[in-house]
């Protein structure tokens, strides 16, 4: 009886000492808000990543959204892009709401993509907890008739119900297939269009056009902002090199190495300067200087507002920078960016991940984990969990994944 009266006050006192921790944290957070908060709509450590929450409500800290990812975005943090698609008969599929599933009539499910691109990774929800070891992948290249199977083959669980699969495709593919069991109870499937890598990075161009005190500055195809009309000209969401000072180039310096799966390159939208951008030229360099650049010339028979780009096979090498180039005849000369995306992931040395590779991986027997989520396909390392295999109560101070907030509750852990 004494020892079980003295188990119960340790644990009120174990309770009371997080309560208290909690509060210290949430003042700490609080207060950081106040001094450090970004504009609306971005958020980090610079404010360098745009939010994408449903409704266009604001979203936390780390990016996290209340009501959940806007309907073009899903994963961590809502920064990939989910590659839309069309499939038959599975609209309880299409819709992308995870409470909707099959009803068990359905054992294979065929989709073709709007954009055919290389796969990295797709994200699977269930219904049940069992089906999610009882399902595969197949994909089938771009211009063939037979599906393969996905090379890689590694899944890393996100929840209970919920995981990541990822099939690393050199070739671009145009259908993606999945049968087993499980697709009886399958809810959702994601498939990873890549982050954009390219947002806030450091771009460079050749000259700036500059009107009274405005100036079309090369970071402003980097600004998350895609307006390409006459009025977004003037708020200047758009680059402009100056047309005095010969041929136009944009460059834009990754701050560290990418894999590139796809770019997406708003042209300014006006009869006037539509045409400024045709036959323009895209390259992407590699970091080790001995393999060959790719380079990508526009041969459309007209101008075009949005240019999609899918390296086909995928640019094998890790880049450093990439950099758009007008065609040198008279009339190309000036350069006008309105936004440049580039799809892809940060290429993280074995054991890291994160956005920044900033996070250590705490997989079983030391394994590699997944760079966008931390998940480990091997399983997570004793004493961790969760999506990310991070610790017990780093999993806990996750949940109130605020920064510093995060790593207020590190502190506390650790000392
Ligand atoms: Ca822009």
């Amino acid at each position: 009886m004494m020892m079980m009266m003295m188990m119960m006050k340790f644990l009120m006192m174990m309770r009371m000492m997080v309560r208290i921790m909690e509060l210290a944290c949430s003042y700490i957070y609080l207060f950081w808000l106040n001094t450090e908060a970004c504009y609306s709509g971005w958020f980090g450590d610079n404010c360098q990543y745009q939010c994408h929450c449903a409704e266009s409500t604001p979203c936390n800290q780390d990016g996290s959204c209340n009501a959940g990812c806007s309907e073009n975005w899903f994963g961590p943090a809502c920064q990939y892009d989910s590659v839309s698609y069309q499939a038959n008969d599975v609209g309880w599929l299409l819709d992308k709401d995870d409470r909707t599933c099959n009803d068990g009539s359905t054992s294979t499910i065929h989709v073709t993509l709007d954009t055919a691109i290389p796969i990295t990774w797709v994200r699977v929800v269930f219904n049940d907890a069992d089906s999610i070891d009882k399902i595969r992948l197949f994909y089938t290249p771009q211009n063939s008739r037979s599906a393969e199977y996905c090379p890689d083959k590694r899944k890393a669980q996100v929840d209970d119900k919920t995981v990541d699969i990822s099939c690393q495709t050199s070739v671009v593919a145009e259908e993606l297939a999945l049968d087993g069991d499980g697709v009886r109870h399958l809810c959702s499937l994601y498939i990873s269009g890549g982050r954009n890598v390219a947002l806030k990075q450091t771009a460079e161009q050749s000259s700036t056009y500059e009107l009274g005190t405005d100036k079309w500055n090369a970071k402003n195809a980097v600004d998350g902002r895609t307006g390409v009309s006459y009025r977004s000209m003037i708020s200047r969401t758009c680059t402009h090199t100056d047309s005095e000072a010969g041929p136009g180039w944009w460059k834009l310096k990754f701050s560290s190495a990418v894999d590139i799966s796809r770019f997406l390159i708003y042209n300014r939208d006006e009869n006037c300067c539509r045409i400024r951008l045709k036959n323009f030229k895209l390259t992407a360099e590699p970091e080790n200087r001995s393999d060959i650049p790719f380079t990508y010339t526009d041969s459309e028979s007209s101008a075009k507002v949005v240019y999609s780009v899918v390296p086909s096979p995928k640019i094998s090498f890790k880049v450093t920078e990439i950099r758009v180039d007008v065609s040198s005849s008279e009339t190309h000369i000036i350069l006008t960016l309105c936004e440049v995306f580039v799809f892809g992931e940060i290429h993280c040395p074995p054991g890291q991940f994160g956005f920044k590779c900033e996070r250590q991986c705490n997989c079983m027997n030391g394994d590699s984990c997944f760079v966008h989520s931390g998940g480990c396909p091997s399983g997570c390392a004793s004493g961790y969990v969760g999506e990310d295999c991070s610790g017990l109560f780093l999993n806990y101070c996750g949940k109130h994944n605020y920064y510093p907030y995060r790593y207020c509750c590190y502190l506390f852990y650790f000392y």
